[in-house]
């Protein structure tokens, strides 16, 4: 049996490609969980306000992505300023993509321990997809997931399945790196290489209440499972 005290909370994330409806569907989640009285918040990675790393990963997103092929477009701007993040190199950006992640670790630990559920809008696994998809040399899969290894692992990964066709019909690409079609179908591909048993498919080209009310009965499941005692496991371990 657990410690004694509170039954700790759960860690649900979301993961999928870009305009799959995660952030909509972690909104409503959170709204819906506390509306039956379970204690949750809603995360998100990045975490651009609350560390050190998120204003360096901040600055590195919204720098334009240079005209070049997918992959290259994703990487480093050849021609950003010396010291400014928009220049940082794969490598360097994904360490801090995961050290932001490292910086809420512990707090992260402490809320599910006092009971509060976790609705997380990305997380390692996006950290992986991302990066790997970018195809630099020497930056494979295991390279990608080994400093994420050991984060605490999410009790339910709802995987928003979305075809390429129905993201298209959601508007078009902000100004933000990454956000081109190419570059998201080499991610489409990454994720699929870093699925794991946390994962459940979700279909996501349902309107918006149809998606909330599958999201849920998965998020349900997952507090009940955390209550009785599922213990909270390590990542990539
Ligand atoms: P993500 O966080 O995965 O990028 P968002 O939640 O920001 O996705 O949603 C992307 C866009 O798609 C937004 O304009 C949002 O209003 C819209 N959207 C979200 N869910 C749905 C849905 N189930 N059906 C149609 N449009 C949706
Ligand atoms: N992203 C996100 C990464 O490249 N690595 C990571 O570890 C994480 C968590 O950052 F383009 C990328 C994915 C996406 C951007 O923006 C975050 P949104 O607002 O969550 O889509
Ligand atoms: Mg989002």
């Amino acid at each position: 049996p657990a410690m004694a005290g509170a039954p700790r909370g759960a860690f649900i994330l979301f993961e999928g490609v870009d305009r799959s409806g995660k952030s909509t569907q972690a909104a409503r989640l959170v709204e819906a969980l506390k509306a039956q009285g379970t204690p949750a918040e809603l995360w998100r990675f990045p975490d651009r306000k609350g560390t050190v790393t998120g204003k360096a990963i901040d600055d590195y997103l919204s720098a334009p992505a240079p005209a070049a092929a997918a992959g290259a477009a994703a990487s480093a701007g050849a021609n950003a300023a010396p010291g400014s993040a928009a220049g940082l190199s794969d490598q360097a950006i994904h360490l801090l993509f995961s050290a932001n992640r490292w910086e809420k670790s512990a707090a992260l630990v402490d809320a599910l321990r006092r009971g509060v559920t976790l609705v997380v809008d990305r997380y390692a696994y996006s950290g992986a997809a991302y990066t790997s998809a970018k195809r630099t040399p020497g930056c494979g899969l295991a390279w990608c997931k080994a400093p994420d290894a050991g984060l605490p692992a999410p009790d339910v990964t709802l995987w928003m399945a979305l075809p390429p066709e129905a993201a298209a019909a959601r508007g078009g690409f902000g100004q933000e790196r990454y956000e081109n079609a190419a570059f998201q179908e080499q991610v489409r591909a990454a994720f699929a290489s870093v699925r794991d048993a946390s994962w459940v498919d979700v279909d996501a080209s349902k309107g918006v209440d149809e998606v909330a009310a599958e999201v849920l009965r998965e998020a349900v499941d997952a507090v009940r499972r955390c209550r009785e005692g599922q213990p909270i496991l390590a990542l990539w371990d």
